[in-house]
């Protein structure tokens, strides 16, 4: 069974990862927390290409990476790609927002998320992106999930993404987006 390196150091990202990922005969190895790579891209998908290029090539070993965010249309597009460093823990990070906020009445936001997979010698042989359109609440709801779940509101489903079951989070967001877009591939890919 061939190794690959979930490059995340983020544990709910690594559990949905995980989950969608289970389906494969990989077998999966965490990344190793002293292997930090400075996220100097301009989008989501340079930072997800640098991940998995940088991991790979530490570890000569396959590596995959999400780099995602959530984008508000009311701060231009803020947190963006500065989603991990609006704040120190994911409390900060929703008060932070919900006070940038403030009672501005559009609400319109998207998360994104960028998936890159790196060969050993770090060339980058696969990558996609999805992005789910959702609004921001003015108080956080539902327990599941992490980061800013508990404040993206999907008004198809009248739920937050922290209101979801694991599977309808998987169906509808932007990460799960984007692995069902890049499984056919995945499963067809023969790693050596
Ligand atoms: P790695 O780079 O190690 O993977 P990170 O947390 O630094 O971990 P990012 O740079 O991609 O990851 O930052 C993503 C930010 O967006 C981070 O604050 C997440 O909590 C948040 N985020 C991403 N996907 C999310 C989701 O499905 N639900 C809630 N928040 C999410």
């Amino acid at each position: 069974m061939p190794t690959v390196v979930v490059a995340t150091g983020n544990p709910g990202k690594l559990q949905e990862m995980k989950a969608y990922l289970g389906e494969l005969d990989w077998t999966l190895k965490l990344k190793p927390a002293e292997i930090d790579v400075e996220e100097t891209g301009e989008t989501f998908l340079e930072n997800a290409r640098l991940k998995a290029s940088q991991v790979a090539i530490a570890l000569d070993q396959w590596a995959i990476a999400d780099d995602s965010g959530l984008e508000v249309r009311a701060l231009n597009g803020a947190p963006g790609l500065y989603s991990a460093r609006y704040g120190s823990s994911d409390g900060d990070r929703i008060e932070r927002l919900l006070r940038e906020l403030g009672d501005a009445t559009d609400r319109q936001a998207q998360f994104v998320c960028a998936i890159a997979l790196a060969q050993p010698d770090g060339q980058i042989i696969l990558e996609t992106a999805g992005v789910c359109l959702g609004t921001i609440l003015t108080t956080p709801r539902g327990s599941g999930g992490f980061g800013y779940d508990p404040v993206f509101y999907v008004p198809a489903l009248a739920k937050t993404f922290a209101e979801m079951p694991p599977a309808q989070k998987e169906q509808h967001s932007h990460r799960g987006i984007a692995f069902a877009q890049i499984m056919p591939q995945l499963r067809s890919l023969s790693l050596t």
